[in-house]
């Protein structure tokens, strides 16, 4: 995928708008396309009575075809106009007949998702039937035009997935040059950092028996709407079990592994989702690790931003006392310069300390999103120790065309088509040792 602009790949209306769908019987808007055939997809006029306008947009929601900004900007004035749909969605999502874009009016922004991506893929298939990509002629707005090539290239038939044989060779003679390698919690699992998701050791099942009542779900310890108000529940499984483990973890044969893809100039990239930083451990430079959900090396308020340090913020946590900024609560008072100032019944919402790892709420690390389209760049894919149960982390695997092999060592499939994959199941650290041995590297 590449867009001149980098395009949104968490509008929340994507997932809205497939859920109104259902609620309202309408089929998958791909399989409504298909429905609507190729003179459809080829006469893109606006549909405004008495309108000329030709640069036409669909709106996802009602389906209603537009023209856009460049003609009468008909399909802007839909949005503006049209009553939410049963009080949950406006009609924001349009996708472009001239250069299969989509664009969210409520998030003012280009907007991707692998759903899209489909739509896109079912468009383009409909009216390229050869994969030729945009005409010469359909360049009305040439910005976007690179989608449609990124779309034919991404339609090539499946390959076989790759055997264990062959990767091995492949990357004994280095023909693997560029190596996306896409990690989660269970490849630190082995250092004795425990995952999210497995039953009864997760920190999903630790959370659950400190019988916090303040959270609905486990999951709710990493909810930023939660920590502002009250940042004991994150303070404690922090106190807990993130920073004062037993023994200090150190990295393991899957962190080295990715060291060693590095040290054979074969690494694209280790997109982690992880936040203990083994992977700069083992020797990773921080330039070859896009760190997806944050890190813990560094703290900052969530609401000024200020930036403060992890030892006082550890320090904090020992003694179960959230940390106020410094920056912006001038006392232990109420923040009279604050926006979100003591209003009567509604206690002040205070700058608090956070580390920074993202939590759910946050936007994901500019780094993320600046290399999330480096993916296209792989020629293999390495999934590790993730039930890729997180977005847009997900996204990186589901953009990825369909003749790059992928390589899935977990204990489970995190729902991959089995055809599609060369799955190794088991332990992780007894995988990573096949291959490294295989290879003739050192391991641990
Ligand atoms: P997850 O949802 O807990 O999934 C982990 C996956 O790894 C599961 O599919 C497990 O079956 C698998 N797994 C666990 N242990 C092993 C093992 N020994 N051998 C083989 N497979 C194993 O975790 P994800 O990473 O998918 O979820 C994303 C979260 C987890 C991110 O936001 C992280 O920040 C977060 N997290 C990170 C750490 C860390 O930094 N080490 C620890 C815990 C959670």
């Amino acid at each position: 995928m590449s867009y001149a602009v980098s395009p949104k790949l968490d509008c929340p209306h994507v997932p809205l708008c497939r859920a109104l769908d259902e609620e309202l019987g309408l089929p998958l808007f791909k399989d409504w396309l298909i429905e609507q055939g190729t003179s459809y997809i080829h006469n893109p006029a606006c549909s405004s009575p008495g309108c000329s306008g030709y640069e036409t947009w669909i709106c996802l929601v009602c389906r209603r075809q537009l023209c856009s900004r460049y003609e009468e900007g008909h399909m802007a004035d839909h949005y503006e106009s049209m009553p939410m749909v049963n009080e949950k969605m406006s009609h924001s999502l349009a996708f472009s007949f001239s250069d299969g874009s989509f664009w969210c009016y409520d998030c003012d922004s280009y907007v991707y998702s692998p759903e899209l991506r489909e739509i896109a893929r079912t468009f383009s298939d409909l009216k390229f039937p050869n994969g030729e990509g945009a005409p010469a002629n359909n360049t009305n707005s040439s910005v976007f035009n690179p989608v449609f090539g990124t779309i034919a290239s991404a339609l090539p038939p499946r390959t076989p997935p790759i055997t264990f044989d062959k990767l091995i060779e492949k990357l004994q003679k280095k023909e693997f040059q560029n190596v996306a390698v896409l990690t989660g919690a269970g490849i630190s699992v082995a250092a004795g950092i425990p995952d999210f998701r497995t039953p009864g050791i997760g920190l999903y099942s630790r959370v659950a028996e400190l019988n916090l009542p303040e959270l609905e779900r486990p999951e709710d310890i990493f909810r930023l709407e939660l920590f502002k108000n009250n940042p004991y529940p994150f303070m404690k499984i922090a106190k807990e079990a993130l920073l004062a483990p037993d023994v200090k973890p150190h990295p393991v044969n899957a962190h080295h592994f990715i060291k060693q893809l590095h040290n054979s100039k074969q690494l694209l990239l280790n997109y982690t989702q992880n936040i203990d930083g083994l992977e700069l451990e083992a020797g990773l430079p921080l330039e070859k690790l896009v760190q997806a959900h944050g890190h813990m090396r560094s703290a900052h308020c969530w609401r000024c931003k200020a930036s403060h340090s992890m030892d006082e913020f550890m320090e904090a946590c020992m003694k179960y006392e959230p940390l106020l900024c410094t920056v912006c609560n001038r006392t232990d008072g109420d923040n009279e310069d604050s926006d979100d100032s003591n209003d009567g019944d509604q206690p002040a919402t205070r700058g608090y300390v956070k580390p920074d790892i993202v939590f759910f709420g946050e936007s994901l690390p500019h780094d993320f999103h600046e290399n999330f389209a480096r993916i296209d760049e792989a020629d293999l894919i390495i999934v590790m120790g993730t039930s890729l149960k997180v977005y847009p982390f997900a996204f990186l695997v589901q953009a990825t065309p369909s003749s790059v092999p992928i390589v899935v060592i977990n204990r489970d499939n995190p729902g991959f088509d089995p055809s599609r994959i060369l799955f190794l199941p088991g332990e992780i650290e007894d995988n990573v040792k096949l291959i490294m041995e295989a290879l003739g590297w050192p391991t641990v």
